[in-house]
């Protein structure tokens, strides 16, 4: 044995000490919201922005006990209040604020916005407001309370408000701050733009009291003819129905709630979902009291060797990396329409995998991959320099992975977890990354799990994959720019790679940057000849890799990045895409299309 791998066996069972005495808890999430009787709080809110927090903060930097939140109105000429959400400025919801205000382009802070609202709430229901994504705190009141606050700028949370609701108007205020601190997830440094504000959707869900709060409803591990699950019942005695049927399958069962849970199995035989037949089923839930319905898929994904499995047989998987960024318009993707733009484009590239980098994306792009037959690598955004050895930044990160899981568990699309991406190698980013992949496996022990790693050695002539997270993750994920950030393109295709590691691989980044329209000769950067030839070096490697299962390039669509300054070239555009900003294909994108369409694979 190694010394890395003695490291590693003694870390990893520190690791499973640590977790066994913990409860793997899902977060506590409604699932399926798309299903539910819901208000969108959608469309126009009021904003006020407060870059010195002063809607929080008193003169002696205490908080307030009558902030912005209470929106407080002048009740007589001579009264003083220093701010009015209804005269002050406006932004979309969903959407950033960074492209809707010129003004809030760079902005990194504060700022407060206000929906008013109605309500005609029944005796025995519950009101649930649920937030998709808001970046990167939140603070939430309802009528002047404060009701709670999330951190995490990529993944839903909510918040029980019935108590606080009256009938008739409401409001909500959110405080959402999106500094970048070095304790949090991600850290202060990322190759994406920080897009603040409420950018993805708000609901006011209302439930019956006892109600169908979450479920699970996958293949069991292993098997094609075993659906297992369960479904979580709020406010249920024991001894409570719950009937799970599948009218394409004719089954259904009914299984009997026992603190709050109700587990089932279903022997079947469902046609497996695959990215040729994305075939979703039909799943009916009901109790005495409540009922929801989803459309669920049904697949089995492991590993043999090198190979990645699905239902069985090796798939290679012709992948494309996306950021969560708008076509045309720019900023972070606000609707079903631009979700299809992307992934149409990912299937016009010959794609059955797309890698959503670099933190969980919207319910709805993941929902409309699945549809389209899409493979999902799914992450959290542990990206490069994160505090591996401070604990609350393990906390966050692991809070983060369990929301992306809680919300994401029944779509078949989904094969990876990823727990990081670019990592530098260490024991106490081993130990927090070792720690993530065990709490992934205890949630889910259905997936794959992954990490992008840019860490490489050098032996006997070959790149050689050494990486001591590559002991913990099922599927490695290789990050290299050959022909961008080291070596010659030319100098790509004769590069071989070699790992101890017997799992498969997926270089999961590659490529270089071209801006749309530039030409000259592949030698020269940013033409499109260039990148177009780092792409067909980087073919030329990948055919050479026997453990390779897969690929993932970097990028579909060029994307804003405050780290790309040249103003000409760049111009806050990381210009990696193989299409622009405004949807044209470069010619890189046709040599991708190529090896993805005409390869024998
Ligand atoms: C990487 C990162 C990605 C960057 C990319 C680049 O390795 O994972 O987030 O955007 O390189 O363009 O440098």
């Amino acid at each position: 044995m190694s010394y890395l791998k003695i490291t590693l066996a003694i870390l990893l069972l520190g690791v499973s000490a640590t977790l066994s005495a913990q409860e793997v808890k899902n977060a506590d999430l409604l699932q399926n919201i798309e299903s539910r009787d819901k208000i969108s709080l959608n469309g126009t809110w009021e904003i006020i922005i407060d870059p010195l927090e002063n809607g929080y903060y008193s003169h002696r930097y205490q908080p307030r006990r009558n902030g912005y939140f209470k929106d407080d109105q002048m009740k007589s000429p001579s009264d003083l209040v220093e701010y009015n959400f209804d005269t002050d400025l406006q932004l979309l919801v969903p959407g950033d604020w960074n492209t809707q205000l010129e003004k809030l382009y760079y902005y990194e802070g504060t700022v407060w916005y206000k929906k008013d609202f109605s309500y005609e709430g029944g005796a025995n229901e519950l009101a649930y407001l649920y937030f998709e994504a808001v970046n990167y705190e939140a603070t939430v009141y309802v009528n002047g309370e404060k009701v709670g606050s999330h951190i995490g700028g990529y993944t839903p949370f909510q918040f029980e408000v019935s108590s606080l609701l009256k009938k008739g108007d409401n409001f909500v205020v959110v405080k959402v701050d999106n500094k970048r601190k070095r304790e949090a997830i991600p850290t202060i440094n990322t190759d994406w733009w920080n897009y603040g504000g409420i950018t993805r959707s708000v609901h006011l869900i209302t439930t019956p009291k006892q109600h169908i709060a979450d479920y699970s409803v996958q293949l069991e591990k292993g098997s094609t003819t075993n659906i297992k699950g369960w479904v979580e019942v709020k406010n249920a005695k024991d001894g409570e129905s719950v009937t799970v049927s599948i009218p394409g399958l004719k089954k259904s069962v009914t299984a009997k709630t026992s603190g709050g849970k109700a587990s089932f199995s279903i022997k079947a035989k469902p046609k497996l979902w695959s990215p040729k037949n994305p075939k979703l089923y039909e799943v009916k839930l009901s109790t005495a009291s409540d009922e929801i319905s989803d459309l669920i898929g049904f697949r089995t994904i492991e590993t043999s060797g090198s190979k990645i499995l699905l239902n069985g047989e090796t798939i290679f998987m012709k992948g494309i990396s996306i950021h969560e960024e708008a076509p045309f318009k720019t900023g972070r993707v606000t609707s079903p329409e631009e979700c299809r733009i992307l992934l149409g484009w990912a299937k016009e590239l010959g794609c059955n995998f797309i890698r959503l980098a670099h933190y969980p994306h919207s319910e709805t792009m993941v929902r409309e991959a699945e549809k389209m037959g899409f493979l999902v690598w799914s992450e959290i955004p542990v990206y490069w320099t994160v505090l591996f050895d401070n604990e609350p930044t393990y906390a966050n990160a692991q809070n983060q992975l369990t929301e992306m899981i809680s919300r994401d568990k029944n779509r078949a699309a989904v094969v990876l977890w990823s727990v990081a991406n670019e990592t530098p190698e260490g024991e106490p980013r081993l130990h927090f990354l070792s720690n993530l992949a065990k709490h992934a496996r205890a949630l889910d022990n259905t997936r794959l799990i992954t990490a992008a790693l840019d860490t490489q050695g050098f032996r006997d002539g070959s790149k050689f994959i050494e990486d001591p997270l590559g002991e913990v993750v099922d599927v490695i994920g290789i990050n290299n720019y050959c022909g961008w950030y080291s070596v010659d393109p030319a100098d790509c295709g004769m590069i071989k790679w070699a790992t101890d590691y017997n799992k498969p691989m997926i270089m999961s980044e590659v490529g270089g940057g071209a801006l749309y329209g530039m030409h000259g000769d592949k030698t020269e950067r940013w033409t499109e000849e260039y990148q177009a030839d780092v792409y067909k070096n980087n073919i030329e490697m990948m055919r050479n890799i026997d453990f390779l299962a897969g690929a993932s390039p970097w990028i579909l669509m060029d994307f804003r990045s405050a780290r790309r300054h040249l103003r000409r070239i760049q111009g806050d555009f990381n210009r990696k895409g193989l299409i622009s900003e405004q949807g044209m294909r470069k010619q890189a994108f046709f040599i991708l299309q190529d090896y993805y369409l005409n390869e024998n694979k």
